[in-house]
């Protein structure tokens, strides 16, 4: 999958440089292209934001240069194209499992009080939302969205990384792991783990996730 980042302040990636992602890169089940929208600013100072007509208070993202950042994109036209906003549908396991499927994504960031309209109207396909809060820009909303469909692609999990993750599986909490010293601070595994029997670890663990989602997520047993 190729993955282009439209956004005013590309430092702010470098965290993809780490780990998981970083190896994904390197073996080419990943390619992650950051763009500076400043780049294609027209202004003898780059300026990339302005006042907005009709008044209120801050700054909006000029359309010209994203206009011309995105299409300056090699096949922008078939790539499928997000703009990361708090009006956005709500991000999920759902919807980043859909989006993996996906050749080519193009990801907008906003930043002050978004951007103009105009830019939306003509060039992005979804807006997306990883959730009812703000933030000052839609870089961590646009790395949230990278690394969560990332490690969806065929081939990015190494062998011991599974990503058929209890979590969401059924629409389930994942029910709780231990792992070595058999006693910690005085607290036990419980004997059911240590028994050996699979039969009653799997119904075990069924029971812990139906009573933790059943306490902390009512929303998700209503969806089943
Ligand atoms: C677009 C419009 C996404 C982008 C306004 C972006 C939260 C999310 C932004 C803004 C974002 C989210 C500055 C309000 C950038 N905040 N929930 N901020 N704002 O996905």
């Amino acid at each position: 999958m190729k993955i282009d980042v439209l956004t005013l302040f590309p430092n702010m990636f470098e965290p993809l440089k780490e780990s998981i992602i970083s190896r994904a890169t390197k073996t080419q089940k990943l390619e992650i292209n950051v763009i500076n929208i400043r780049d294609f600013s027209k202004d003898k100072h780059k300026k990339c934001d302005d006042y907005t007509f009709g008044g209120g208070p801050g700054m909006l993202m000029m359309a010209q240069p994203i206009y011309d950042a995105m299409t300056s994109i090699d096949g922008y036209k078939d790539a499928l194209k997000i703009y990361l906003s708090p009006k956005g549908k709500t991000f999920n396991q759902t919807e980043s499992k859909r989006l993996s499927k996906h050749n080519h994504l193009i990801l907008l960031c906003g930043h002050y009080e978004g951007v103009d309209q105009r830019v939306i109207d003509l060039l992005i396909d979804e807006e997306i939302s990883i959730g009812d809060y703000v933030l000052t820009g839609g870089e961590l909303p646009a790395m949230v969205l990278i690394d969560s469909v990332s490690r969806l692609i065929d081939g990015v999990l190494g062998g011991d990384e599974s990503a058929e993750i209890e979590t969401f599986k059924d629409n389930l909490l994942e029910y709780p792991q231990y792992t070595k010293p058999r006693e910690f601070m005085g607290l036990s595994v419980p004997e059911v783990l240590i028994s050996g029997d699979h039969a009653k670890v799997d119904k075990w663990r069924r029971e812990q996730s139906e009573k933790l989602t059943r306490e902390r997520r009512p929303d998700l047993i209503d969806k089943k």
